[in-house]
């Protein structure tokens, strides 16, 4: 029997709508025809139905039910974007726990049970572009994470920083105001810089902390896939005991944490928009699946005033000496998505959502948190958004919430309240899995007010500045400079230099000569840097154990007259260390190996790309192989030249051999780097994964030392 007639077989009998979706789905694989909305088919999709003698074309009429239904539909396709985090990108993984360290802590099965694969959904983004923005601004970047668990779902709506700019979530309209483009001109997109975000920031020295971050190469991430995740802000966990554990929960990637350098950010702002977008599409689609580990920070109850801050306090963190991070689990994303709009653009996350075994704070940012996402997900995707496919749990839903537009799901018989005569859903007892609130005790007046040591807005912004490794520090400085120069208000860069006194006397010193701001006046005198440090603050920390090349784009430099043998060779060490080759010459087409005549069939390799259509800015490394004609052709290439000494200037690897030396030496004349480093050619492609960064240049950028084959 057709699948058609079985479907219509179907139909009259009573079958679930996930049979009939299924079959339709099966029909749409096997017939692949074209239909309306409705399944009507449709004979015409490309002419509006007109008025004809059959010659020439009258008029277009409305009847054409065909025709309106599509212009409807392309009429109201654009739904509002996020307030904030408007740009992103998605995929599908899985979480899993590798151990019992957080039995202590919770009885969540999620976080305790290493028998279970939770599925998970997890979205990046940027906080201050519009949805169309670019991907690799200065700016927070997202990391909201969604475990469709057999409890419910639990989302963990993070950044990749572990602080916030405000402490009460009541600020959060006018930080997001401030940041935004300006009202009058709605200038700029994708940018900090300017001068209401630094107004706002002079004013509310509690953001000096988070802006540190935001200003360091945290805020230029080379990928999704290489940089960490934080809840931020304090919730709770809860044992078998019914004991309460402040917690924060962090995401190591296994990659490491890596940056940009920022000439580099700005120029793939404008040649590649979508880089961070399509860099984790690649790596998924190549296998190279991004991996987390799990951590958690738990303080139990009792000691939650042991600390000079507040640890409900949002713009601080906990210290690792002073609360040590376990590893719980991991996290891997191994799936891209299949339509972005339906996935992406419609996933829908609240910090409100937790499953039993998991709770809340009094941290008030995560109070105002609690109510904003949920209000927010109704006014961009309606009521039964949590019905769309990408929200809705993998465990049943029973309750007696009803209607709303777009309401999908069918109840059958008469019950939609609760107590009822026929104890339908009826409430579950948290001995059998209920969601319980801990028995907090709570007392004290009404006040509009924060905690006394909420009042201290630097300590930890100058934890943080001190343990950045000297070259971050300059990156920072620099960063600043760039932000405070775009701001062409007096007021604005002078009350921030001032707030740069608390941190660091040289960094405001260095920042104030760069933007032209004047001495501050010797009546507020700088506030002393405590000089504490923690090397867990640095991205340097976060270096993969091992050293790797997995997912990182590797180009490879030729042109006529190459050595065939030997970029092949590389190819396959490449390959075999899960990063991509790319081959970049003269032209996008066939490049023939030494010893062949140009346009003869014996081919070369194909180039992906010419030196116009891929800077070296969309490369972690690149290499320059043998070929005594290949070099002399790239030697005489203008572009190429520039395209290696951009590469260099931004501290990409650099591998060359054989005559792809002299080439380097003779022709780009790179300033003061080693050349007499022996290594073989597939020494050179692992060289890459160790890398290390030496006072090579005399550029602000700390080059890499590079490794050049001297010789085979
Ligand atoms: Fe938020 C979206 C992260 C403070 C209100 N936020 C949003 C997203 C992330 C964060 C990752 C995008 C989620 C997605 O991909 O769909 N937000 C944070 C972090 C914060 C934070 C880590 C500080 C610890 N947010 C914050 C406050 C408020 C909000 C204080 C409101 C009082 N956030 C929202 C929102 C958004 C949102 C307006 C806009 C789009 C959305 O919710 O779905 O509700």
């Amino acid at each position: 029997m057709s699948l058609t007639a079985a479907l219509k077989e179907k139909v009259t009998a009573v079958a679930e709508t996930k049979k009939i979706a299924d079959l339709q789905r099966d029909i749409i694989k096997q017939e692949n025809y074209l239909t309306s909305d409705l399944g009507v088919k449709v004979s015409d999709t490309d002419n509006w139905l007109k008025v004809s003698d059959g010659k020439t074309s009258g008029p277009s009429l409305l009847e054409d039910h065909i025709a309106r239904e599509k212009i409807h539909r392309f009429d109201h396709e654009r739904i509002p974007e996020r307030v904030v985090h408007a740009r992103g990108a998605g995929a599908h993984g899985y979480f899993k726990v590798h151990n019992d360290v957080a039995k202590k802590y919770t009885f969540a099965p999620v976080l305790t049970d290493p028998s279970r694969t939770t599925p998970t959904f997890v979205r990046f983004s940027t906080v201050q572009g519009s949805r169309g923005s670019a991907d690799t601004v200065r700016d927070v970047r997202g990391f909201a994470v969604k475990f469709y668990t057999e409890e419910g779902n639990w989302d963990i709506v993070g950044n990749d920083i572990p602080v916030f700019f405000i402490q009460d979530a009541m600020k959060f309209p006018d930080i997001v105001h401030a940041v935004k483009p300006e009202p009058h001109n709605e200038v700029p997109t994708g940018q900090s810089a300017h001068n209401n975000f630094w107004d706002f920031a002079g004013l509310q020295p509690e953001s000096a902390h988070m802006i540190m971050w935001v200003m360091s190469d945290r805020g230029i991430p080379r990928s999704y896939r290489m940089m960490q995740g934080f809840g931020v802000n304090t919730y709770t966990l809860i044992n078998e005991k019914g004991e309460r554990f402040f917690v924060k929960f962090h995401w190591l990637p296994e990659l490491g944490v890596h940056s940009f350098v920022w000439d580099e950010a700005l120029k793939i702002c404008g040649q590649d928009p979508d880089f961070h977008r399509k860099d984790l599409e690649e790596a998924i689609t190549n296998g190279a699946f991004p991996k987390w580990h799990f951590g958690i920070q738990a303080i139990p109850e009792a000691r939650e005033h042991d600390f000079d801050f507040d640890i409900l306090d949002a713009t601080k963190v906990w210290p690792e000496e002073l609360v040590p991070l376990e590893i719980v689990g991991e996290m891997v994303l191994n799936r891209t998505v299949d339509e972005y709009f339906p996935e992406v653009e419609q996933v829908a996350f609240c910090t409100s959502h937790v499953v039993p075994g998991i709770g809340f704070s009094d941290d008030p940012l995560l109070q105002g948190r609690n109510f904003s996402y949920f209000d927010t997900q109704v006014s961009r995707l309606g009521i039964n958004w949590q019905e769309l496919p990408i929200n809705r749990p993998v465990c049943p839903v029973m309750n007696y919430q009803r209607d709303g537009k777009m309401r999908h799901k069918i109840h059958q018989g008469t019950i939609n309240y609760w107590p009822n005569r026929a104890e339908q859903f009826r409430p579950v007892s948290p001995k059998d899995g209920g969601y319980a609130e801990y028995p907090e005790g709570v007392a004290g007046m009404k006040a509009r007010m924060r905690g006394e040591k909420f009042k201290e807005h630097f300590n930890h912004a100058q934890l943080f500045y001190n343990s950045l490794a000297e070259y971050e520090r300059q990156h920072l400085i620099n960063a600043i400079s760039f932000e405070l120069s775009h701001c062409d208000d007096p007021v604005v860069y002078e009350s921030y230099i001032k707030v740069l006194h608390n941190v660091d006397l040289n960094l405001a010193k260095q920042v104030k000569i760069n933007v032209g701001g004047s001495d501050v006046d010797s009546k507020e005198p700088a506030r002393d840097n405590h000089g504490k440090s923690t090397p867990t603050l640095s991205q340097l920390y976060y270096a993969p154990k091992e050293p790797t090349i997995k997912s990182r784009r590797i180009a490879i430099l030729v042109a006529d007259g190459f050595d065939l043998a030997q970029v092949e060779g590389l190819r396959a060490a490449i390959k075999a260390g899960m990063a991509t080759s790319w081959i970049i010459g003269p032209r996008r087409g066939w490049i023939y190996p030494e010893d062949v005549d140009v346009g003869s069939k014996m081919r070369g390799v194909w180039a992906d790309h010419h030196f116009e259509g891929q800077r070296s800015t969309l490369f972690d490394a690149f290499i320059v192989p043998d070929g005594r004609k290949s070099a002399e052709t790239l030697a005489e290439n203008g572009r190429t030249i520039h395209w290696i000494r951009e590469a260099f200037g931004h501290c990409k690897a650099i591998g060359a051999i054989g005559e792809g030396v002299s080439f380097l030496r003779e022709a780009v004349m790179l300033p003061g780097i080693e050349y007499n480093t022996k290594l073989d050619s597939d020494e050179v492609v692992t060289s890459f994964g160790v890398v290390t960064v030496g006072k090579v240049s005399t550029s602000t950028l700390a080059a890499d030392t590079l490794k050049i084959a001297e010789g085979e």
